[in-house]
């Protein structure tokens, strides 16, 4: 095991789930926080009132080089989610606040502050790529129109407190994020990345798109992000060292392997999720990863992730 503290939460173990993969029921949250190896849980990104999200098939998993999903916030709604949180558990419990406007992402911040939970931390998804609206991330002035709006109602969050972010694709994107960032100072850590937007692949016995929302277009996951998400924690890391800041980066995008997690330890991070993989796989893919990370940490010699 290989543990790490995210803001201030500790968590067993530096891997855990990504937002959206096995975390929509009770059961599969019964499940997760079972797992030794899987350090902390984070809810579906959530709205105030449950969504049946997309229609079907929305989810594209049959390539093993990546994943595409168009999910369209498929969720049971804050109330519910509050409700496992007050379960037993003994690992931190991520909060993924989703939601379609300010008003909605400041009433359900609001409820949950207000829940008196322990262990608990919010990962604020602004970078939903299927539906309209959802994704404040994708400009920086947005982002920070969004933020400041929020922390005027809510004020200095309660818990651990963090970011859902897109993937970006130039230095001068990364460097005005890491501007809004500092400006609001209240962001205990970042998550990066989301899904890369507008990706699409078809079914060659029926010659239409595999997935059917959008006009078949989706979030792309899975290996293939994996250089994507490994960029944009090593440019988060280096802007946040430069300029003196605390924030955390928790890597997600292309996790299959051991390797894929060092990589990320490489490249800065604090922890790692687990999302296409989690799917194919189910639970039993994190105690293999973590045993995949001990060989190359031995071979490696190195004995602490952070
Ligand atoms: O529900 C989704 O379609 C979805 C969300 Br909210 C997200 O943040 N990322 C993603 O790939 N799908």
């Amino acid at each position: 095991m290989n543990p790490t503290k995210i803001g201030n939460l500790h968590l067993p173990n530096f891997i855990y789930n990504a937002a959206g993969v096995w975390d929509t029921t009770f059961d599969q949250y019964n499940e997760l926080t079972s797992r030794d190896y899987c350090g902390a849980f984070v809810t579906k990104s959530m709205t105030l009132a449950a969504r049946s999200g997309n229609e079907y098939p929305k989810y594209h998993f049959s390539n093993p080089g990546y994943s595409i999903n168009s999910n369209g916030l498929e969720n049971l709604g804050l109330y519910t989610y509050l409700e496992f949180a007050r379960s037993a558990h003994h690992k931190p419990f991520f909060f993924s606040v989703g939601g379609f406007s300010d008003t909605e992402r400041i009433e359900m911040l609001q409820t949950i502050q207000n829940g008196s939970l322990g262990n608990i931390g919010i990962e604020l998804n602004m970078s939903c790529p299927n539906v309209g609206s959802a994704g404040p991330a994708y400009s920086a002035q947005t982002l920070q129109d969004s933020l400041n709006a929020i922390f005027t109602s809510i004020g200095k969050p309660h818990c651990t407190f963090g970011l859902k972010l897109p993937p970006y694709f130039l230095q001068s994107e990364i460097t005005a994020i890491t501007n809004v960032i500092k400006n609001v100072q209240y962001i205990d850590f970042i998550t990066c990345i989301n899904s890369v937007p507008n990706a699409i692949d078809y079914d060659i016995d029926n010659d239409l798109p595999c997935i059917t929302p959008n006009d078949g277009y989706g979030g792309l996951g899975g290996k293939a992000i994996l250089p994507i998400g490994l960029s944009n924690v090593s440019r988060f890391k280096r802007e946040f060292d430069k300029n003196g800041m605390s924030c955390q980066i928790i890597g997600c995008g292309g996790v299959a392997t051991g390797a894929d997690v060092y990589k990320y330890m490489l490249a800065g991070a604090s922890a790692v999720q687990v999302g296409t993989t989690l799917w194919r796989e189910g639970p039993d893919c994190f105690q293999r990863i973590n045993n995949e990370l001990e060989t190359i940490l031995q071979r490696r010699g190195v004995n602490r992730v952070l």
